[in-house]
């Protein structure tokens, strides 16, 4: 089943298509919630034993017109005290297991979902009525329990100011069809650059350590502090809220960071630690930039100047600098800002350094895929001339930067000249994967896995979720065996798989309580009753044996088959995301439409950017959908691809696709040069004029959709555009208008004009 807004390489070969406007998939997959929910069509008993379906909710909590409540309009953000669980004396949630109540989860989700029934849906995604029943028919049919269902998804979601929410309803779909935890089942974030996993796994996000632990923030003014507000608790003793443990992960790490002078009395080097404060994500740095507030910039394997959102302004923050540091294989556009044409580089103060880096196949490491499997790789061949692995590009960087430090006795300098830094004179990717599993630093032995973590100063370990990937056994991750005894896919021993090499998150939902597979013929893991013992196929994610090695029923587990929820059940209604316990469709930030649905048009949380370069288009001006998308003959920002002569050949320019209908009404014949113009900017691209594209109809209206492939911009064999010694980017119309949880771009729907040049 593909549901996307264009027809394309993919659609070929799917058995059901169903086109959809940009922006949502919120009110799609609501209908397909609310088809579900009025014809009986979830699994039951998963809903029951495995949700938050019964608990019970505050009575003060309501949706009105587009609201929930606690809504701050000054602030733009909501007071949670209302979207609470009823309490029992003993502070665990109160549930009814009719389902009845009306202020139990079920009951609001079904009253919430009740507003999508499949005309307003259709009307307001666009999408042919038979097309869109077909795939709610097919798809809801995976809530019979033996039947699987799985959700693939990747920037057509997430590019959104609703985009977090977007995979809120997917997930909300999936667990009422009880598709969570089971073989073929899952919500799959297809990850777009080779290790973007291992990237969010190891902490390479502002707001987050290693391991998805919070980072602290300035309030947080002692450990204890911190962890007593990042540790979740329960009072619900069912729950094994295995995010209990978090101290443990945190002690060893600040010891795996600071080693031997990381001790109790000091808090473990704590104090070390930069906290965090305020908004450090990408569009945030290049904002601060523009302002002047950054000064330098040390930019590793990343091309913002084509591939950052409202790229103009993007430019223009690049011009502020006193000094680059650019660490690449190649010249980028990023790094030759300063060439660009229209601009005279005498007017340019920035000094711009130049590091050459290896490549993927002149290094040695690890990467972790979509399904987080860590995966060994070799050298093929030897860095070319000077370039080195990044690795050893911030070893060295890091060895310089300390021995400025060395004579100083100032406080502010013992986090650099305490850190544990040893990986060798060339540093050594064994070593920082042999730290990232941990130490026994009792023994000096490598830890089994995080079971063994303490939080006393006696293990260290530089993620917690990767510790098992290398241990006295060997390098995990370097598993070469093809062997499959489940036959599902599971292939345990090859490369390793995080947490504890577990190949199926939750598989304890896998089973019913008694522990019975849901379907007996894709078991992963079962309870044996004659014996009186589980089989297990994957490694279970639940306590199959107690700490005295003793067999553990699985009348225990089922209480809690959703271990990292606080719950201990999957969360139909959660309180994480910030603009609300349930999605609701809001209209992208730039919409020909009305919100049908409510009278609040954006989602009212969404990160709105207000400066010089950051205007917001109007319909009355830019009446066209823009959408921005990838083609396979090149690689993101094109500076990968673009001066490869095959791939060039093959995918020579940028261009914009655009319906039949769209072209007639402008005048556009195929191959045309037009100018594609949005409130942040304008591109010039060729038309593809094609029956791949089709107009919307949403509330009665038509509307036009173009597409812009983004990978092109001014530096290399072919550039953006028809004139080589022009600036032309897709992104220099996008959006930076950011979702309201992680602020990415809302890329994927925004508003233009269109016109045939000359
Ligand atoms: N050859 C090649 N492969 C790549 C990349 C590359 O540049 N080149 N990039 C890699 C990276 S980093 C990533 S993140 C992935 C991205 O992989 P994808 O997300 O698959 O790529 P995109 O082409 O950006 O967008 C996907 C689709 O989303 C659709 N879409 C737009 N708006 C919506 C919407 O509101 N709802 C829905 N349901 N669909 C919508 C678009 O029409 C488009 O077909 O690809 C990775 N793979
Ligand atoms: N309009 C619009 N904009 C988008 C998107 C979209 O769909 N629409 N998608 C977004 C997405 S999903 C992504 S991931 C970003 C990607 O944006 P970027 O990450 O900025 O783009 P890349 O072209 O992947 O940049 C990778 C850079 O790393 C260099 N490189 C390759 N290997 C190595 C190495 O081993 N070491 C070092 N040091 N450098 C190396 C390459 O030469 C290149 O310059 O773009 C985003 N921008
Ligand atoms: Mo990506």
């Amino acid at each position: 089943i593909h549901v996307d807004p264009r027809y394309t390489r993919t659609t070929s070969k799917a058995d059901i298509y169903c086109t959809l406007r940009p922006g949502t998939d919120i009110p799609f997959v609501g209908g397909m919630i609310n088809h579900i929910l009025s014809n009986d069509l979830y699994q039951k008993e998963y809903v029951l034993e495995y949700t938050n379906a019964s608990f019970l909710v505050d009575p003060k909590f309501d949706f009105q017109d587009g609201l929930f409540s606690g809504f701050n309009p000054e602030k733009k953000s909501y007071d949670k005290a209302t979207w609470a669980y009823q309490l029992d004396e003993n502070g665990v949630p109160k549930r009814d297991n009719t389902l009845q109540d009306p202020f139990c989860v079920f009951q609001l989700l079904k009253k919430h979902f009740s507003r999508y029934d499949v005309d307003m849906v259709c009307s307001v995604c666009g999408s042919p009525k038979e097309a869109y029943l077909k795939v709610v028919e097919a798809f809801n049919a995976t809530g019979k329990p033996e039947k699987a269902g799985m959700l693939l998804y990747a920037m057509g979601a997430t590019q959104h100011t609703v985009g977090t929410q977007n995979i809120r309803v997917y997930s909300i779909l999936q667990t009422l069809l009880g598709n969570m935890g089971i073989a073929g089942g899952g919500i799959n974030a297809q990850r777009g650059e080779s290790n973007v996993q291992g990237a969010t796994d190891h902490g390479c996000l502002f707001h987050l350590m290693p391991g998805y632990l919070k980072s602290p923030t300035a309030e947080m003014k002692d450990l204890a502090t911190y962890l007593e507000k990042t540790t979740p608790a329960t009072k619900d003793t069912a729950s094994v809220n295995y995010w209990k443990n978090t101290p443990k992960f945190v002690v060893s790490l600040f010891k795996a960071w600071w080693g031997k002078n990381a001790t109790k009395e000091n808090e473990f080097c704590y104090h070390y630690f930069p906290k965090s404060g305020g908004n450090h994500s990408y569009y945030s740095i290049f904002d601060n930039m523009l302002k002047g507030k950054i000064k330098g910039l040390l930019i590793m394997g990343m091309n913002p100047a084509v591939g950052g959102a409202n790229s103009t302004k993007i430019k223009k923050a690049l011009d502020k600098l006193d000094w680059m540091v650019a660490v690449d294989m190649w010249e980028t556009d990023t790094s030759v800002y300063w060439k660009r044409p229209g601009v005279d580089p005498k007017d340019n103060k920035t000094e711009v350094f130049l590091i050459p880096a290896a490549a993927s196949v002149e290094k040695e490491g690890s990467i972790s895929n979509s399904g987080r499997w860590m995966q060994w790789r070799y050298p093929a061949i030897p860095p070319y001339g000077e370039s080195l692995p990044d690795l050893e590009i911030v070893d060295k960087l890091f060895k310089a930067v300390r021995n400025l430090y060395l004579e100083s006795t100032a406080a502010k300098d013992k986090p650099i000249l305490e850190l544990a830094w040893d990986y060798g004179r060339e540093a050594d990717p064994h070593l920082v994967a042999k730290e990232i599993n941990g130490y026994d630093l009792n023994t000096g032995k490598l830890l089994l896995n995080f079971t063994k973590l303490m939080d006393d100063g006696s293990t260290s370990c530089g993620c917690w979720i990767y510790s098992g990937s290398y241990t006295e056994e060997g390098n995990m991750a370097s598993r070469r065996d093809l062997s499959d005894p489940s036959g599902l896919g599971l292939y345990p021993q090859w490369a390793w798989c995080w947490p504890l090499n577990r190949r199926i998150l939750y598989n304890r939902a896998s089973c019913d309580a008694k522990g019975n597979p849901w379907n007996p013929n894709k078991a992963i893991i079962k309870w044996d009753e004659a014996n009186k013992k589980w089989i297990t196929f994957d490694v279970p994610d639940f306590v199959a044996k107690n700490p005295k090695g003793e067999t553990v029923p699985p009348e225990t587990s089922a209480k809690s088959p959703f271990i990292m929820r606080t719950e201990g059940v999957a969360c139909l209604f959660s309180k994480d995301l910030v603009e609300g316990p349930f999605p609701e469709h809001y209209e992208p930030y730039e919409s020909p439409l009305a919100n049908a649905f409510s009278s609040q048009n954006v989602n009212p949380c969404a990160k709105i950017w207000s400066g010089e370069f950051d205007k917001k288009g109007e319909a009355k001006n830019f009446p066209i959908i823009c959408t921005t998308t990838r083609v396979t003959e090149h690689w993101q920002t094109g500076i990968m691809t673009r001066n490869l002569p095959w791939l060039a050949e093959l995918m020579p320019e940028m261009f914009v696709e655009m319906s039949v209908s769209l072209a007639a009404d402008r005048g556009i014949k195929n191959g045309d040069v037009v100018k594609v113009s949005s409130a942040r900017g304008e591109v010039q691209a060729k038309a593809c004029v094609t029956e791949r594209l089709k107009p919307f109809t949403c509330n009665g209206k038509t509307v036009e959709m173009v597409n812009i492939p983004w990978h092109f911009g001014y530096n290399g064999y072919i550039t953006g555009g028809p004139d080589k010694n022009q600036d032309y980017s897709a992104n220099q119309v996008t959006t930076n208008a950011g979702d309201a949880n992680t602020w990415i771009q809302e890329s994927k729907a925004f508003l233009c004009d269109i016109k045939k040049v000359g």
